[in-house]
């Protein structure tokens, strides 16, 4: 069960539910991928079990990556696992998936991948345990922005309310998501929210973020774009920090502009509502081409 670079709750939470449904059946799997999961999910039923890999030793009969478009997101273990494994099993919900598997299972209309593994899990009549329900549901919960984006159709809530049926406790996903900052946390996000600026008008807020500024775990933890897109007259909410000698993009849409197409400009990808890259140069350049291309795209 490989993750690639930075795992979110969509990949965890399906790489843990599929391995573990599959143990129960007498195969026996390894949890990795380049980066460690976040501290913030350390609620995860099994994510103890997620491993940083380098390198994969040894053979493996199947890997399976789940929620990555990209092959380049693995840091060449995609490429490992394609000599260590016979067959290569690739499910996603992006539209820009590069179908690098020997399996490709794309499904854009899933919210979350963690919707296809469910239907997955109940196609091979696996026992959805509690500790399964608790990582899908919270693979679907992060991916939908608790159930508010406009990714989520009335299948999204059928598939959470069989898992909330298994055992998932909503409130204790929310609580470990949202409830556990340190005061330092909060006032840092008090700080970091006053950098945010918005165009004249109005249609584009960014938050550009100079090197050390912030932790970059506190960038993880916060989902800092989601503060721009939060303001009512904004359709593209930006979010850019420096990365070594990089900047990382994240853009947020708002209805009908389509932040993927934008990222693709620079090379990135992601849903038509989320989106991101990465950009070498310096942040100043970056934020100014960046909001160039997104003015571009929100004009009238
Ligand atoms: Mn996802």
């Amino acid at each position: 069960m490989l993750g690639h670079v930075h795992p979110d709750a969509d990949v965890l939470g399906t790489l843990l539910a599929l391995g573990l449904a599959l143990e129960a059946r007498g195969w026996r799997i390894v949890y990795g991928g380049p980066h460690p999961a976040p501290g913030a999910l350390g609620f995860l039923p099994g994510v103890e079990r997620y491993q940083v890999l380098k390198s994969l030793e040894g053979a493996f009969d199947v890997a399976v990556l789940t929620d990555c478009p990209n092959p380049g997101r693995t840091e060449g273990l995609i490429d490992q696992a394609k000599t260590a494994a016979s067959v290569v099993v690739n499910i996603d919900h992006h539209p820009d998936n590069r179908r690098y598997g020997h399996v490709n299972w794309i499904d854009t209309t899933a919210a979350a991948t963690g919707e296809m593994v469910y239907r997955l899990l109940v196609g091979l009549e696996a026992a959805i345990t509690a500790p399964i329900a608790t990582n899908l549901f919270t693979a679907v919960h992060t991916d939908t922005g608790s159930f508010r984006y406009s990714n989520v159709t009335p299948a999204t809530f059928q598939i959470a309310a069989d898992l909330v049926a298994a055992g998932a406790e909503p409130a204790v996903v929310s609580s470990a998501l949202y409830e556990r900052r340190g005061a330092g946390a909060l006032r840092m996000l008090g700080e970091t929210l006053s950098r945010i600026q918005v165009s004249e008008d109005g249609r584009v807020a960014w938050l550009a973020l100079p090197a050390g500024s912030v932790p970059e775990t506190f960038v993880e933890s916060e989902e800092l774009v989601n503060y721009p897109r939060s303001i009512d007259s904004v359709r593209v909410a930006c979010l850019l920090r420096v990365l070594g000698n990089s900047v990382k993009v994240s853009l947020r849409g708002k209805g009908d502009v389509d932040v993927q197409k934008i990222a693709a400009k620079f090379g990135g990808g992601g849903h038509p509502n989320a989106a991101g890259f990465t950009v070498p140069g310096a942040l100043e350049p970056v934020t100014r081409d960046v909001l160039a291309a997104v003015r571009a795209a929100v004009s009238p």
